[in-house]
Order: C-alpha cells, then sequence, then structure tokens
C-alpha cells in the first residue's frame, strides 16, 4: 500500500467512526502560530490561565511533545444536538459542547479505537498519542495550517461545506510517515456578527478572545468571583457560552453529533437546576451528581458561583416584570418563595465569603422588603471583602 493509499484509507477508517473532516499535519513547528500566540499572551488576554502562558515554544512543537510522532491525524466531530425551549423557573444554559458525556474520554476511546484499525490496514504495530482540548498542543494552530478548517474571527476553526463550528478538534500523533494536507482557504469576509452579539465584548477584532471577559472563561476557568461588570452580560450562562457561534453565519445547518454519548440525556443537559446546585452539600455530592460530564471542571465552588449569578439575573427580570399587585409574570410566587428560600438557606450555611457575596448579590436583585432589611444587616459583616463588594452594589 502507498503512503497516498494508506492516507485515504485513514481518512475513510476515520469517517466510519464518525469524524466528520479529517486531515494529516506535520509536526514541524508552527512559527508564525507562536508569534500570534505570543502576541495574544503580551496583551493579557489569557487571563488567570496560567497554563497557557508557561511555555508557548513547547505548545507549538508538536515534535517536542511526542518524539516518536511523524505525522498528525487531526479530526473534527461533531457535538451539536438542539436545544429545547428553557423550563420556567430557575433554569441555567449549558453550553452545547457541554450536555453530554466528558468529551475527552469519549473522544480518546475513539481515537484509540481509529489506531487499531489503522494498524489492521498497515500491518503494523503504530506508536500513536491522542490528544483533545489538550493545553499541551495549540490545537487551532495545527487544525488550520492543515486545512481542518479555517480560524473565524471567533478564533474558532470553521470546517468547510457549512461544517461550521460545533465541533471538536481532536489528534492522533503517530510514527506514520504521511504527507501532510494543505490548508483551507476560507475567509470571514466582511462578517463580524460573533463580534458584535457577544454579550461581553470579548472578540477583539484580528486578534483573538480576551478571556478576561469571556463567558466561557468566567464560568469554566476561573477560579475568582465574576467581576461584578460582567454579572449582567452573562445572562443565563451558567457553564460556557455558545453566543458567538449561534450567531455565525457558517452555523446554519449544523450536523447533530453522531454519538450518543454527546446528547443531552447522557449528561447534565441544555439546562441546570440552579436552586438543586445551592443544595448540594460537598464535593462528593457534587461529583456523583456531574460524574462523566465537562461540568466538573470548576467543581462545586465555581459552579455554585454561577448558579448564583444567573439566579441573581432571573430575579432581576422578574424584578422588571412585577405588577402593581407584586406578583411577577415571569416567576409565580412559589417560585420566588423555594429561590429566596434557598438563598437564605444557603447563606446560613456559612460559605466561603466569595460564594457569600455572590449569594448577596443576587439578593439585592430582587429588592423584596424582607431583603434589603437583610441587607442592612449584611454591611456589618465580618468578612472585609463581603462588606467591601456589597458596599459596591448597595
Ligand atoms: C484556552 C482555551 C479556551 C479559552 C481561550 C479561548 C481562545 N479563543 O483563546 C476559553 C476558556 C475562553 C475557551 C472558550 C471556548 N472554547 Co476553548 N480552548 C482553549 C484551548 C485549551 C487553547 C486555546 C488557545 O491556545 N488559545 C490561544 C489563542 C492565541 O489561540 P487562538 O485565539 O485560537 O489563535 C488566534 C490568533 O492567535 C491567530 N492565529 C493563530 N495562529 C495563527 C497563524 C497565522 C498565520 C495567523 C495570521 C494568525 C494566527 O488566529 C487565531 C484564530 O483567530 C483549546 C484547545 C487547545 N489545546 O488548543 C480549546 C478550544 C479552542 N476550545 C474549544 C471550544 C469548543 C470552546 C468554546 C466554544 C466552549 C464554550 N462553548 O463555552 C469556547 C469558545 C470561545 C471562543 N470564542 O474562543 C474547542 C474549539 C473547537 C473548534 N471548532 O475550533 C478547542 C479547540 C478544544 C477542542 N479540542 O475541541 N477556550
Ligand atoms: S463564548 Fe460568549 S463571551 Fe466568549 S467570546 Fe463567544 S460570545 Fe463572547
Ligand atoms: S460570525 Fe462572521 S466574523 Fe465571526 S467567525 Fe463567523 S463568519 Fe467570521
Amino acid at each position: 500500500m502507498t503512503s497516498q493509499q494508506l492516507k485515504e484509507a485513514i481518512k475513510e477508517t476515520a469517517y466510519d467512526l464518525g469524524f466528520q473532516r479529517t486531515v494529516i499535519a506535520s509536526l514541524e513547528p508552527m512559527e508564525t502560530e507562536r508569534q500570534e500566540y505570543e502576541r495574544w499572551l503580551a496583551l493579557g488576554y489569557a487571563a488567570g490561565m496560567e497554563y497557557l502562558k508557561r511555555n508557548p515554544h513547547f505548545r507549538t512543537s508538536p515534535q517536542l511533545l511526542y518524539p516518536e510522532g511523524r505525522s498528525a491525524i487531526v479530526v473534527s466531530v461533531s457535538y451539536y444536538s438542539e436545544v429545547p425551549e428553557p423550563p420556567p423557573g430557575f433554569f441555567g444554559k449549558v453550553a452545547r459542547y457541554a450536555v453530554g458525556l466528558d468529551y475527552h474520554a469519549v473522544i480518546r476511546a475513539k481515537l484509540r479505537e481509529l489506531n487499531a484499525r489503522i494498524e489492521k490496514i498497515a500491518g503494523r504495530k503504530i506508536l500513536a498519542k491522542a490528544y483533545t482540548d489538550d493545553v499541551s498542543l495549540f490545537e487551532q494552530g495545527l487544525a488550520a495550517r492543515h486545512g481542518l478548517g479555517f480560524a473565524g474571527r471567533h478564533t474558532l476553526i470553521i470546517g468547510p461545506q457549512l461544517m461550521g463550528t460545533y465541533n471538536f478538534v481532536a489528534e492522533l500523533i503517530t510514527d506514520l510517515e504521511l504527507d501532510a494536507d494543505e490548508p483551507y482557504q476560507g475567509t470571514c469576509g466582511k462578517c463580524f456578527r460573533c463580534g458584535e452579539g457577544c454579550p461581553t465584548d470579548a472578540i477583539k477584532f484580528g486578534v483573538g478572545v480576551d478571556a478576561n471577559k469571556c463567558i466561557s472563561y468566567l464560568t469554566i476557568e476561573n477560579k475568582e468571583g465574576i467581576p461584578l461588570a460582567l454579572r449582567k452580560q452573562l445572562g443565563r450562562w451558567v457553564f460556557g457560552c455558545d453566543v458567538c457561534q449561534d450567531v455565525c453565519p457558517y452555523n446554519q445547518k449544523p450536523n447533530v453529533s453522531p454519538w450518543e454519548e454527546f446528547s443531552p440525556e447522557k449528561g447534565a443537559g441544555h439546562y441546570l437546576d440552579l436552586i438543586s446546585i445551592l443544595q448540594l452539600q460537598t464535593e462528593t455530592d457534587f461529583r456523583e451528581r456531574f460524574a462523566h460530564t465537562p461540568l466538573r471542571r470548576p467543581k462545586l465552588r465555581g459552579l455554585t458561583r454561577n448558579a448564583l449569578v444567573v439566579i441573581g439575573n432571573i430575579l432581576a427580570e422578574a424584578s422588571g416584570s412585577v405588577s402593581a399587585s407584586g406578583v411577577s409574570s415571569t416567576l409565580t410566587e412559589k417560585e420566588m418563595y423555594m429561590c429566596l428560600h434557598a438563598l437564605t438557606q444557603f447563606l446560613s450555611s456559612r460559605p466561603e465569603p466569595m460564594l457569600k457575596e455572590h449569594a448577596y448579590w443576587a439578593l439585592a436583585q430582587h429588592p423584596a422588603e424582607e431583603t434589603v432589611s437583610q441587607f442592612k444587616r449584611l454591611m456589618d459583616d465580618e468578612d472585609e471583602y463581603v462588606r467591601r463588594m456589597v458596599g459596591e452594589y448597595l
């Protein structure tokens, strides 16, 4: 079998497994990409993601990552599923990529299966290592350099033939000597819908994403509180954000994921019951509830913080629609009571200062008489951080 025939056979095999697009990449250092990456770092856009700042040279040198490697099989697979209508009450939205099972485990298993099938075709043992969303590799650079798609202004890889962006990127670095594919020449043209639609203005034209402002960063990677100035913009996003993808014209006809592992029924689903998050008592309860899903990433602390902000936003929305009789048109009296009760209970469980402050903020979004008087007391809170933050919005 010639190298070209093997390459074709690999692409077909990957397609049979569900990977919608496959390209072959060389492991040459990504020099231009590194310069772009360093420019982005220098602007401070990596926010608190220290692991991205440590070694740009290493991240852009796939050969250093796996010295036995000779080429990379770069694949993409759709995670898309339709979002149902939101349930009434206190529910937060989960970004599409995270509604099913943890993609790291699912994709690595499929890549191992791909490798086993390639071994049969090649008739020899292959040295290979599987990667996806692995911070040690600059996947976007590798994917764009060899035509998996092109990097849109939202920085995500846009596949050809309206494959759009709701796809994971993954790689199998192997010791196979294969010819690399050329870049794919796509373009955003004059469009900047992602930047215009981004709720926090995180997309910087021609530069990339300022993670300090990106809801995906703030709700998943960020270990601090959510900045006051951005809380309202989170809207209902409790984990990740899909706005820049939802508005992208290349996403008009997305393919539903070929794998049931990424369906909402298998994981946390598209909406989270926020009150139930506040009621999770321990890290063990949290791990059990979100076992094998991407939602474990921010831990109980991060997800609770996000839930509190979204609860605050729902309360604010409801208080804007309170009628003369004091009844909200978007929430029932029972829902409102349950929420205020859950927030009070949460506060009485003596949460750490950051979470306590977020709970106060949520309450402050619906200034019913009893919450205002509660607030006056909270101004005397024992914790200086809490007093300072509460002082900013009272
Ligand atoms: C850190 C990270 C994040 C951060 C930072 C995002 C960012 N844009 O940098 C945060 C937490 C915000 C994030 C969010 C999301 N992420 Co993320 N993330 C990563 C990760 C781990 C590293 C990305 C990175 O290196 N950023 C550094 C910057 C510099 O890279 P860049 O912006 O892509 O580079 C731009 C410029 O530098 C320049 N450039 C780069 N090289 C070159 C070369 C030349 C010649 C030129 C001219 C320009 C140029 O153009 C690029 C595109 O504009 C990758 C996985 C990986 N290991 O690579 C996943 C990854 C990018 N994320 C992914 C996903 C799905 C998301 C979310 C959609 C999740 C969600 N729904 O909430 C959002 C999307 C937000 C967005 N618009 O980016 C997928 C994207 C798949 C795809 N189709 O592209 C990846 C690839 C993970 C995976 N394996 O599937 N993510
Ligand atoms: S994920 Fe959301 S916040 Fe982040 S860049 Fe896209 S639209 Fe903006
Ligand atoms: S929304 Fe427009 S500018 Fe943004 S990535 Fe899509 S095509 Fe490009």
